[in-house]
């Protein structure tokens, strides 16, 4: 097979780049390791920024975003024994919002959008592997239910997550890897119940933050902050929501609404970026290239932003012959993912448990949130940070 971009990834980052490509006129080809229903299983991201919203109506992929997602002009902080804040993101931003709408449902809005169009996705790609990506004419093998088969393209993009491969295609002496390990991690849980508050709550307790968010009116997703050592399975439904209700303000725990789990997880938290962003005709996108802690819901909107430069850089060069994007992607793409690492790590500091933390570090996080709702620039630089930067 031959195209002109060939896409390692069917996550978020790949089908959207493929689709605004594919809409330009842009062959591409996605090559995703696992099935279509296996990629939607996975529950993640809730926050959208707005210009990862653009970029699906862009697409051609938003209309049932717009329709079904909530707009949220602000979110509560809860801190400081029962007492919360609000952070007024319309107010303190210049009138900005963010959408709640889950990965999960756009994910699927992209897979649905490609089979209209047409567009090329090969599911069960096994031994994906990148060959000559510093010559004109690399290419890409893999195997589809054992057989060998080989796409000839123009370039590479690694959109295959942060256990994907692309990334291990740059050589050792290239590739500079930054990462920081968090000794926790967040328990997940997704119930079809009202959720307890129509804004998020960020939880920073004594026992360990917490995070009340939601994917619609009949659909709520909780978090709590776990050591690393535990287990999903260890945890039942009652221990998960006494230890929520433990942790959250009397008032708003007094109406939590349980039911069964439809889904439970732990994710590790995690600090990473892999630098640069471009070898030869390999580009790098998404996860594949940096992770944050989800404390301020910056991953796939980080994501989203890698995608608008490569989108635009390829545009440019396929329309206009003009390649000064390209030139510019690792460097220009690096200086965001940067401020986004800053955001997502402040904001984790500020509000989880850290075990080796003693008394002086519990009065520096209860400075920081009183510092944050006395300040009107420190509740701007937040709204700023939360709604996203511009690309
Ligand atoms: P993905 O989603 O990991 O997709 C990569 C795809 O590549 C495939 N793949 C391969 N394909 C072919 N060959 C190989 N060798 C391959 N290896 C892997 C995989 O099967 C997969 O389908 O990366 P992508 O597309 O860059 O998207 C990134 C986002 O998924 C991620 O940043 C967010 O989910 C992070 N995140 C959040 N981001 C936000 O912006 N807002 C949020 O509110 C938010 N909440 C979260 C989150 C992540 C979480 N977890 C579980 C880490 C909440 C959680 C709990
Ligand atoms: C979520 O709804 O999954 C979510 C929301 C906000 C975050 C992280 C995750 O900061």
């Amino acid at each position: 097979m031959k195209v002109q971009v060939c896409i390692i990834g069917g996550g978020p980052s790949g089908l959207l780049l493929s689709q605004l490509l594919h809409r330009q006129g842009i062959e591409t080809v996605v090559l995703e390791k696992h099935t279509r229903d296996h990629v939607l299983g996975r529950i993640r991201a809730g926050v959208l920024e707005h210009g990862f919203a653009a970029l699906m109506r862009e697409a051609g992929c938003g209309e049932r975003m717009d329709r079904e997602g909530e707009r949220h002009h602000g979110f509560l902080i809860a801190h400081a024994g029962g007492r919360m804040d609000r952070v007024d993101l319309h107010r303190y931003s210049g009138g900005n919002s963010v959408l709640v709408y889950g990965q999960t449902e756009l994910t699927r809005d992209l897979y649905d959008g490609r089979e209209t169009s047409g567009a090329a996705t090969m599911f069960e790609a096994e031994g994906v592997a990148l060959h000559d990506i510093t010559s004109p004419r690399p290419w890409v093998s893999y195997r589809s239910r054992g057989e060998p088969c080989r796409v000839d393209c123009d370039y590479i993009v690694g959109a295959d997550g942060f256990h994907g491969m692309s990334r291990h295609s740059i050589p050792r002496d290239v590739l500079r890897e930054y990462e920081r390990v968090y000794p926790f991690g967040w328990l997940g849980v997704l119930s079809r119940t009202p959720p307890v508050s129509p804004e998020l709550i960020y939880v920073r307790h004594e026992r360990g933050f917490a995070l009340c968010s939601l994917r619609s009116q009949v659909l709520s997703r909780y978090y709590v902050q776990v050591p690393l050592s535990d287990r999903a399975a260890a945890w039942s439904d009652e221990a998960f929501w006494a230890e929520l209700r433990r942790r959250l303000p009397a008032e708003v725990a007094a109406r939590l609404i349980t039911g069964p789990s439809i889904e439970k997880s732990i994710a590790p938290l995690r600090s990473f970026v892999a630098e640069p962003m471009r070898h030869g005709r390999l580009f790098l996108a998404g996860d594949a290239a940096h992770i944050v802690p989800p404390t301020g819901a910056k991953g796939l909107n980080s994501a989203g932003a890698d995608i608008h430069y490569l989108y635009h850089a390829m545009r440019a060069h396929y329309r206009h012959n003009d390649d000064t994007g390209l030139e510019a992607y690792s460097q220009k793409a690096l200086t965001r993912v940067w401020q986004a690492q800053r955001f997502s790590w402040w904001m984790t500091a500020m509000l989880h448990r850290f075990p080796d933390n003693g008394s002086y570090d519990d009065r520096l996080q209860q400075a920081e949130l009183s510092y944050l709702f006395s300040s009107e620039s420190a509740l701007a630089s937040l709204a700023e940070n939360y709604v996203g930067l511009p690309y």
